[in-house]
């Protein structure tokens, strides 16, 4: 038995924040459902999926997921890349959703099965100064989130990546028709960040898990400096500690320190993960399900990083929507080598569109038990949020060069 895909139409939406969702219908009339969203560039992975992929796409076998993975991936010539493989991406979580749907078994059944009975997850808790910090870390906490992200503000400093001040939740795309420019200085955090995480390390204990992200800012040495000067905080992971394109400076960090790396969540193929996880330079490996060409590639990064002992460790942020989300959690469930899922969490209302099943308790993700991947999309909604431009920040250092991280 198989069936054919009818038709593959985009819907760019906007609930809380900007999503791009691909809707793949077959003949037979079942609907499976893609995320393709790249924060600050939807509109062009939309017109990707929309003029280049969508009409490939229809009378395709809707069962040979594989196949039609290889098709576009070795078929496009212009492989990897954000763009082609959020598209890619989506398109195999949409037919994993349809398999899923068609066969009346959740995803995790199809890629054999739970090997966990739930999914540590961590969330994110910050504040600008150390007592507001502690605040955001406690609400986390008191929710039953047993690991926790913490992020400070920087003495000197009027703004910080990742934090709003006086708030404890923040989405890092401002909305606006550029992107707002901040100022940053490595010296600054540097010294601060290892005062700030020592003194939260006493707030909370020694059970609860710490982790802590330097969103690609640092050189390699900073970057060095900075893990070795945190490892008695005993950090869950040091994530992003400097870029992940000069993949040879996570070995000058990793000579120098035992504290725990992760790097990973703007790669987009096997081929970015590779070197770093066959030279043991880091720990956990944090693509995104989607934007890794999805649960089809996602897996074989997986059981790359099994073969080094690195851990998997999805990134799961706002900007994901929650069609990436279920679909992480459908792998992770079935994937040994997993270490954590981040769930960033979402507006309230996002869940107008999206339309979610999976479970969040105590800090443990489960994906649900529903067929398929277990989101549906109202379109009546999606429409009542039109697009608007959003963008990440950018940040220049104090005599106004742009970094050159
Ligand atoms: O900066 O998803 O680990 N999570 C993160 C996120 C990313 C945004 C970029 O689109 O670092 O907040
Ligand atoms: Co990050």
């Amino acid at each position: 038995m198989s069936s054919r895909i009818r038709s593959a139409d985009v819907i760019v939406t906007s609930p809380g924040r900007n999503f791009v969702t691909l809707k793949v219908t077959t003949d037979d009339g079942v609907v499976g459902w893609g995320d393709a969203t790249v924060n600050g560039r939807e509109l062009a992975v939309a017109a990707y999926l929309r003029d280049h992929v969508a009409p490939l796409l229809v009378g395709r076998d809707a069962d040979r997921i594989e196949d039609t993975w290889q098709f576009l991936y070795r078929g496009a010539y212009w492989r990897r890349g954000p763009i082609t493989m959020a598209a890619i991406g989506a398109v195999d979580l949409a037919l994993w959703d349809i398999r899923g749907k068609v066969l009346d078994q959740p995803v995790y059944n199809l890629l054999g099965g739970a090997v966990r009975d739930g999914i540590l997850s961590y969330t994110h808790a910050s504040g600008w100064t150390l007592e507001e910090l502690k605040d955001s870390v406690d609400e986390v906490l008191s929710r039953g989130f047993r690991a926790v992200r913490a992020q400070s503000g920087v003495p000197g400093l009027d703004t910080v990546y990742g934090i709003h001040r006086g708030q404890s939740s923040y989405e890092p795309a401002a909305r606006g028709i550029s992107p707002v420019e901040e100022m940053w200085d490595t010296r600054a955090y540097v010294r601060h960040a290892p005062r700030v995480l020592a003194d939260l390390r006493d707030h909370v204990g020694e059970e609860v898990e710490l982790l802590h992200d330097a969103h690609h800012r640092l050189r390699p040495i900073e970057a060095a400096q900075l893990a070795k000067d945190l490892e008695p905080v005993r950090l869950f992971w040091l994530e992003d500690v400097t870029t992940g394109e000069n993949q040879e400076a996570m070995r000058l960090v990793r000579e120098n320190t035992t504290t725990p790396l992760a790097l990973g969540e703007v790669f987009n193929t096997i081929w970015d993960c590779k070197d770093l996880i066959t030279s043991q330079s880091i720990d956990f490996i944090r693509s995104s399900v989607m934007h890794a060409g999805g649960i089809s590639h996602s897996r074989r990064i997986n059981d790359l990083a099994s073969l080094w002992q690195v851990q998997v460790a999805p990134h799961g942020p706002s900007d994901v929507s929650p069609i990436t989300m279920a679909a992480s959690l459908h792998l992770d469930l079935a994937t040994p080598n997993l270490g954590i899922q981040e769930h960033m969490g979402y507006p309230a209302v996002t869940a107008e569109v999206f339309r979610s099943t999976y479970s969040l308790a105590d800090g443990m993700l489960h994906p649900g038990d529903a067929p398929g991947l277990g989101v549906e999309v109202d379109e009546d909604a999606a429409a009542r949020f039109p697009y608007s431009r959003a963008y990440l920040p950018v940040a220049r250092r104090r005599d106004g060069t742009m970094t050159d991280w």
